[in-house]
């Protein structure tokens, strides 16, 4: 007749697990082994006749690691997300550190490797800074006017057979620069306009674009000097006449218009007059 017994104090737990025939001494698996919760079970067999000194057998049962652990994913943010979105400015350098990458895995030897990568092409990196640590950072200059908004997958991969992952999401959102001067649609404009004019008059509509957005591309225009002849208004670039053009004292007016938002880009306008 054959009984199990074990040292430690799980006992009634591993004999919920085992099985053990008191006829046959056929040990059997009950439910099923969690190598990650242990790994190596002992066992110790007596069998016994019925006489006063029973015979004893330990049994070591050592569980094979199977890849039913995925790696985990710890991600601390170095700049603090608002509202789970990390957000950045232009002006940012290469290698701004945007969150420390913390990977793990339950299982062991290669269903506990862990490689760690980012699924798409997009201006970051992981940096290794040591065994399964990783620091997210920018790999080039960013322009909110190429990409305002980046939303990628951090993978960490397992190599096991089938290999697990996990992934986490990381948003990034820029914030504008006035990194972008105003630009004028044409360079020079050259205007005939009769002598003996209204005041008033209205000459033509200067224009600039800003390639900012907000603040960074609200454009104000301004006259330059020799210009007295001239108004313009300063939000719609509307050129008028200030004074009546005598062509016999004067022919040509040459001056300037500048367009400024927090940079400034001058503009020559060229203005001939022409009798009537
Ligand atoms: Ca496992
Ligand atoms: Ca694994
Ligand atoms: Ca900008
Ligand atoms: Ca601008």
């Amino acid at each position: 007749m054959y009984s199990a017994t074990g040292a430690s104090s799980n006992l009634v737990y591993r004999l919920r697990l085992f099985a053990l025939n008191f006829t046959t001494g056929l040990i059997t698996v009950q439910r099923p082994l969690d190598r990650e919760e242990t790994a190596i079970h002992k066992l110790t067999v007596l069998a016994s006749d019925g006489s006063s000194s029973p015979a004893r057998a330990t049994i070591t049962i050592n569980v094979t690691d199977v890849n039913d652990n995925a790696p985990n994913i710890d991600l601390r943010y170095i700049i603090s997300p608002i509202n789970g979105t990390v957000m950045l400015s232009e002006k940012d350098p290469i290698n701004t550190k945007i969150a420390l990458i913390t990977v793990s895995d339950k299982d062991t030897d290669v269903n506990g490797k862990v490689i760690c990568f980012i699924e798409k092409d997009v201006p970051f990196h992981l940096k290794a800074v040591y065994d399964n640590q990783y620091l997210l950072e920018t790999s080039a200059l960013l322009d909110y006017e190429g990409t305002k908004e980046y939303i990628f997958k951090i993978v960490a991969s397992d190599s096991g057979k089938p290999s697990l992952n996990q992934t986490a999401l990381v948003r990034v959102r820029l914030e504008d620069e006035n990194d972008n001067p105003p630009i004028f649609t044409q360079p020079v404009i050259e205007l005939a306009v009769m002598e003996n004019n209204q005041r008033d008059m209205f000459l033509t509509t200067i224009s600039a674009t800003d390639e900012d957005s907000g603040r960074n591309a609200e454009i104000v225009y301004q006259l330059g000097p020799n210009a007295s002849f001239f108004d313009l208004d300063r939000k719609t670039g509307v050129l008028t006449a200030s004074r009546v053009f005598d062509r016999e004292e004067q022919e040509r007016f040459l001056f300037t218009v500048t367009a400024r938002d927090n940079g400034t880009r001058a503009l020559q306008i060229l203005c001939v007059r022409e009798s009537a």
